[in-house]
């Protein structure tokens, strides 16, 4: 079986397990619609169970619960905001349960219930304590144990229906969750939960903002991420925090040579600035070709100079012209990539001051392809690249160069040379995300 074939059926087998198995895609996990069952909550009927009860909706069993009351009770939610949807995240044992009306999130608030309240642009989708949750301001609100593809399906599907009320039926132990947007008075996150909060006043019905789409970057293929650094994600004491789930954060202990974060840098999200005079971070990550034979890396960044100067964006070269990409003088073109001592340095393209690019460059053992905003720039270009320092610079290719001037937004990379499907959705994703 090939290489790509292999992946092809991994990434498959991951598609037909998220949520939006009835649906096809050529973006591979992508989360191109939501897996739900339509219901009507006028028809919703509690029945026994053997010893338990459960809601049907004629033939069709929505949820099971062990007490009468409770199953009541759920039943009293649904027919409240009139949810006629029951969503899913990771079924067949759903890691999350939702409701929507129609295609919209519930709004409103219901007298007695409960609910904690949390902003659906802080919460990120991390790996703490070992399982994957749903956290905001070091508070977690779900949890996902190993399943990751799931924490990132959900954190999609909160920003996308701007949810900020998760409640509960019956806590602990709750026997119907829900999600609801709404701005009032239940409980915040960052306080501890209280079981039974007072009720909330109704609030005024809210404008219907069209929700945002859905970020497809949030279905970034796991198989073969070895790195992904995104400067929405925490730089603190520091730390780069590496979402790949690989450990190769990006670090520099001196405080005088870390970057700075910029907010609204590129479309509204935040980079990370170098200041050309000694910033670098390094990641543990290993770009050596008898280590990582084949890498694909993604790069959004910007330049404060065009000169052909000798400055990396990043590589692991410790001489001999190791893996590096930057802008260098020893090329006819501004941007380059080092190939080693038989490709040496090769051009890529000029590039702006002060301008955004989306840069793809794929090695493998003997060539090297760059793409620049998804356009070929570098074609199989023979390289012959030999052994560089164990750890990847950013902001620096080593062997003397300059460190960059100018910002790095994200920075996303495979061991893999990437199928052209695969590749091609990840830079439409990036180009979306960053208006590029
Ligand atoms: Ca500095
Ligand atoms: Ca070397």
């Amino acid at each position: 079986m090939s290489r790509s074939l292999f992946f092809a059926l991994i990434v498959s087998f991951g598609f037909l397990m998220g949520p939006a198995a009835s649906h096809s895609s050529d973006l591979p996990l992508a989360l191109e619609g939501e897996d739900c069952v339509r219901f009507n909550p006028e028809t919703v009927q509690v029945e026994a169970f053997g010893s338990r009860f459960r809601l049907m909706d004629g033939s069709h069993a929505l949820m099971v619960f062990d007490d009468e009351q409770e199953a009541n009770q759920a039943l009293e939610v649904m027919r409240h905001y009139q949810f006629n949807r029951s969503c899913y995240v990771g079924r067949p044992g759903p890691s999350l349960q939702y409701f929507l009306v129609d295609d919209q999130a519930p709004t409103g608030a219901m007298d007695g219930e409960d609910c904690v309240r949390f902003d659906p642009e802080q919460v990120d989708a991390r790996r703490v304590q070992g399982s994957w949750k749903i956290v905001q301001n070091g508070q977690w609100l779900m949890d996902f144990a190993d399943a990751r593809i799931q924490s990132y399906i959900a954190l999609a599907i909160i920003r996308h229906h701007g949810f900020s009320h998760y409640c509960f039926v019956a806590r602990p132990d709750p026997a119907m969750t829900y999600l609801r947007r709404g701005d009032d008075a239940s409980v915040a996150l960052s306080s501890p939960a209280a079981p039974h909060p007072e009720p909330e006043p109704q609030p005024e019905p809210e404008p219907s903002a069209p929700p945002a789409p859905v970020s497809s970057l949030l279905s970034l293929p796991q198989e073969n991420l070895v790195l992904h650094l995104d400067a929405a994600h925490d730089f603190s004491e520091g730390v780069w925090l590496d979402q790949s789930g690989a450990e190769h954060h990006a670090e520099q202990p001196n405080p005088d040579r870390r970057p700075q974060v910029l907010d609204n840098a590129v479309g509204g999200h935040p980079a990370l600035a170098f200041d050309g005079e000694n910033d670098v971070l390094v990641s543990s990550l290993d770009i050596n070709p008898d280590v990582n034979p084949d890498i694909t890396v993604f790069m959004v960044f910007d330049s404060r100079i065009g000169d052909r100067v000798h400055r990396k964006l990043f590589g692991h070269d410790n001489g001999g012209f190791d893996r590096a990409v930057g802008l260098d003088s020893r090329s006819g073109k501004n941007l380059v990539f080092f190939g080693g001592s038989r490709g040496r340095t090769t051009s890529i393209v000029d590039i702006e001051a002060d301008q955004w690019y989306l840069l793809t460059m794929m090695y493998t053992r003997d060539s090297a392809s760059a793409w620049i905003n998804g356009e070929q720039v570098a074609d199989a270009v023979r390289v012959n690249n030999g052994r560089g320092e164990s750890v990847t610079m950013i902001g620096n290719g080593g062997a003397g160069s300059s460190e960059w001037w100018g910002s790095i937004a994200e920075m996303v990379v495979y061991s893999a040379d990437l199928p052209a499907s695969q590749r091609q959705a990840i830079e439409t994703a990036l180009l979306d995300k960053y208006g590029l």
